[in-house]
């Protein structure tokens, strides 16, 4: 899953992809480069980020949409947590809607459930604007797995099949650094829930601080990162650098083909 920011405040491009040719440029590259999904978000999450209107996320999303749909067909995801966002994005033709928020917002269980699209349940813990102030945990793989089964629960209720879901632990939303790895290291264990895992550590914090490197040199940490997901079960990884990603799994998938 190649990464389109359409923010003018996003994480770690910093808006570079905000005019509409540039992003549709970006997006050929990706595919080219072996992205199978598109993930487009128009509402930063980074801590702190400014509220991003309905009206203004729907402008900056859904042409983008319509284009790589109509010149691509690839898969496209569309990064939102409003339903307004979401029923726009179902109708013109979006394949799964990614939120951070879980369906968790006012209208979102509702809106997914009559379509038949596919959806990314992610855990945070606390909200973007605040959640990195002192993120707390019992234990932080059961939270996210009891977390993980209450919105399943509640995608059930509304008659969303547990087919349509794809589930993410959310590095870096609600966590600490030691918590951010520990959910690395136990990736392998939201296998148990039977539902296909996806992983978003590309340039985020928990690898700078680690290893003291600004986000454009962070690179070979978000590979390794990525690897180690993959190796735990991971089928989606959302990358900013889908050339170098794509080869690291290859590697990956050409030696896993030996059994030892
Ligand atoms: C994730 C994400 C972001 C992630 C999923 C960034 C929108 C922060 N991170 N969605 N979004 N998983 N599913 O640094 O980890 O890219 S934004």
């Amino acid at each position: 899953m190649g990464i389109l920011n359409v923010t003018p405040d996003s994480f770690s491009d910093g808006g570079q992809f905000t005019c509409f040719d540039s992003a549709l440029k970006q997006v050929e590259k990706m595919i080219d480069n072996g992205a199978n999904i598109i993930d487009i978000g128009g509402e930063s999450t980074r801590p702190g980020a400014v509220d991003v209107s309905i009206r203004d996320e729907i402008v900056r999303v859904i042409p983008l949409l319509k284009a790589i749909k109509s010149r691509f067909g690839i898969n496209v995801s569309i990064d939102t947590s409003k339903a307004e966002v979401m029923a726009e994005a179902i109708t013109h033709g979006a394949d799964m809607i990614n939120d951070v928020r879980a369906l968790q917002n006012k209208g979102c269980l509702e809106v997914v459930a009559q379509s038949d699209i596919a959806v990314c349940l992610m855990h945070m813990q606390g909200m973007p604007r605040t959640m990195q102030k002192d993120p707390q945990y019992k234990d932080i793989i059961d939270d996210i797995l009891q977390f993980f089964k209450q919105r399943i629960n509640c995608c059930a209720q509304v008659g969303i099949n547990k087919k349509r879901l794809v589930l993410d632990p959310g590095f870096g939303f609600g966590k600490t650094v030691a918590d951010n790895y520990e959910v690395l290291a136990k990736f392998t264990q939201f296998n148990a829930l039977g539902l296909p895992l996806l992983a978003g550590i590309s340039r985020k914090s928990m690898i700078g601080d680690l290893l003291h490197r600004d986000v454009h040199e962070r690179l070979a940490g978000s590979l390794t990162a990525a690897i180690v997901a993959v190796q735990q079960g991971a089928k989606i990884i959302r990358v900013h650098d889908v050339q170098e990603s794509v080869d690291a799994i290859k590697i990956l998938t050409a030696v896993a083909s030996y059994k030892i």
